[in-house]
């Protein structure tokens, strides 16, 4: 399991804060701490709010975080210039995070994952939404996967995000994207890669991480390959290593929560 942590993102507002002061040292730390927890990817995003800034924030963002560690760097931004800033800074592994169906997007970033040699993320949806279930999901990573080989984006670079959206506001979508997960590898021989933001699906709920758990494991049991979450939440790391021994993709041993 590709674990992405979730935690560098302006979005916070502790992180944010770093960001607006330039602070190396506050977002260094943050990377480390989240290393240490068990991430073996970080997700980064300088949050909303910062328009032609941006780009130079991603780029500062980057080299700070490298200065701490050789883990891939998953650079999270909806604006291609930020997103180019990103691959251009980094001398990590990068997985573009991400490009929709839309065809202006994949025009754009699937030739900039063949220039930098990096993986990139497929979000199911366009510019009328997400699909509402999982066939449509299913047709629309197909196109996008067809799109990117166009462009010399192999299948193996590629990782399919049906995109979680919150219980509170759809409950029937939790499990739709839980069918798009199992359909998404029967597109390809081998199978993609496939990917959530985890935490969207407790926004706005009470008790978030027994949600966020929950839905973990069954993600997991569908064949998740990899999830953008908070690796500091412990109750949530012992549940996707109990997953992980459970499906058999880790030996069993007393102390299997300790590795
Ligand atoms: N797919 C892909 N990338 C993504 C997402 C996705 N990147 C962003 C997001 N979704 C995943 N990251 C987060 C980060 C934070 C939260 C949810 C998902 C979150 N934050 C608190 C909130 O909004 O309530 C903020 C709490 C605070 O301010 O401290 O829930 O789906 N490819």
């Amino acid at each position: 399991m590709l674990i992405i942590s979730e935690r560098i993102n302006g979005l916070f507002r502790s992180v944010g804060r770093a960001i607006d002061a330039r602070d190396e040292k506050a977002i260094r730390d943050a990377a480390l701490r989240q290393i240490e927890c068990g991430a073996n990817a970080l997700d980064l995003n300088v949050g909303p709010g910062r328009g032609c800034y941006s780009p130079d924030t991603m780029k500062w963002l980057v080299e700070t975080v490298q200065s701490v560690t050789d883990l891939p760097l998953c650079i999270d931004s909806p604006g291609v210039k930020t997103l180019e800033a990103g691959l251009a800074a980094s001398n990590n592994p990068t997985i573009i995070n991400s490009t929709t169906a839309e065809a202006e997007k994949m025009g754009k970033l699937f030739p900039l994952a063949a220039e930098y040699g990096s993986d990139i993320i497929c979000l199911t949806m366009d510019e009328k939404g997400v699909p509402n279930d999982a066939e449509s999901r299913g047709e629309m990573a197909m196109l996008m996967i067809t799109t990117a080989m166009e462009h010399g984006v192999m299948p193996e670079s590629i990782i399919l995000d049906p995109l979680v959206l919150p219980v509170s506001a759809g409950q029937d979508q939790a499990r739709k994207v839980i069918e798009s997960i199992r359909m998404f590898q029967m597109l390809n021989d081998p199978p993609i890669r496939t990917v959530v933001g985890l935490s969207n699906i407790s926004n706005g709920a009470t008790g978030r991480s027994l949600i966020n758990r929950t839905y973990l494991a069954m993600l997991m049991g569908a064949g998740l390959s990899a999830a953008i979450l908070d690796p500091e939440d412990e109750d949530l790391m012992n549940t996707l290593k109990t997953s992980e021994m459970l499906l058999d993709r880790k030996l069993y041993c007393n102390d299997y929560l300790r590795g």
